[in-house]
């Protein structure tokens, strides 16, 4: 009997599991997959740097084991191995090279991040996200008309957390505010995350991201990426995504009965 009950509390409790909003996938080591533009050009920027890094290691790694195997001295000799010192230019090759590459890593992460700071000011969608300790709350704002608040409680499972709707293919403002300690915004299948910082004003571009979802509707999960308190790993929260119809009467139940 305790056998039985015990499946029976398995069998449950793998249910519960199947309906679980799925963790972003890491597994293969590299980033988990976007859900939007924006973090398409993290994904190529992280990729990119990689590459490059890795280019470079192989270059640095060549040349040392080239060394090793080719200028050993091999026989005990008093005089010195030619020196370079002063070589005008193998000097010129040791600045010149670390200089374009350092060039070439700034160009590109320089007109990245202009990339996702570019607050277009007509989104789609507007989210004002609140973090409070230890919860969040969000308020979707369509054609000027704000819906009532989606609030959340601390919780040890997305699936309880508080849930923000957004439709595929659209253009996303967030507006990130708290009054009482520093939160961090994070969907890790956005591939971006940022801090929320008390005290900072409506009008400072720091507020505010925008993103353009793409095609792919599913659940995704958030979370506070700063630690902010006693029940900081309890501040989740999740993200779905559904199509523009779908969207339009969830913003229609959503606004029913709402003041504005
Ligand atoms: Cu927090």
């Amino acid at each position: 009997m305790p056998r039985a009950a015990a499946l029976a509390l398995l069998l449950a409790s793998a249910t519960a599991c199947a309906n679980d909003v799925p963790e972003a996938d890491w597994s293969r080591g590299l980033l988990p997959e976007s859900i939007t533009t924006q973090g398409d050009v993290v994904t190529n920027l992280w990729n990119g740097a990689w590459i490059a890094a890795l280019a470079t290691g192989a270059v640095v790694i060549a040349l040392i084991v080239w060394a090793c195997i080719f200028h050993t001295k091999r026989k005990a000799k008093a005089e010195l191995p030619p020196q370079v010192r002063y070589n005008l230019p193998i000097e010129m090759l040791y600045t010149l090279v670390p200089l374009v590459m350092v060039s070439v890593f700034f160009f590109f992460t320089a007109r990245d991040s202009d990339t996702l700071t570019k607050v277009s000011g007509n989104p789609d969608v507007k989210v004002k996200v609140e973090a409070f300790q230890w919860s969040w709350r969000f308020t979707t704002t369509v054609d000027g008309k704000t819906g009532k608040p989606v609030v959340g409680m601390p919780v040890s499972d997305y699936q309880q957390g508080p849930q923000l709707v957004l439709p595929v293919n659209s253009t996303v403002e967030f507006d990130l505010f708290t009054d009482d300690v520093i939160h961090s915004f994070w969907v890790p299948n956005m591939i971006f995350k940022r801090d929320i910082i008390p005290g900072i004003p409506d009008d400072n571009p720091g507020r505010k991201f925008e993103i353009k979802t793409l095609g792919e509707t599913g659940v995704y999960a958030g979370r506070c990426a700063e630690l902010c308190g006693a029940d900081h790993s309890r501040m989740l929260f999740s993200v779905k995504l559904v199509s523009q119809d779908e969207f339009k009467s969830y913003i229609a139940s959503n606004q029913a009965g709402s003041a504005q």
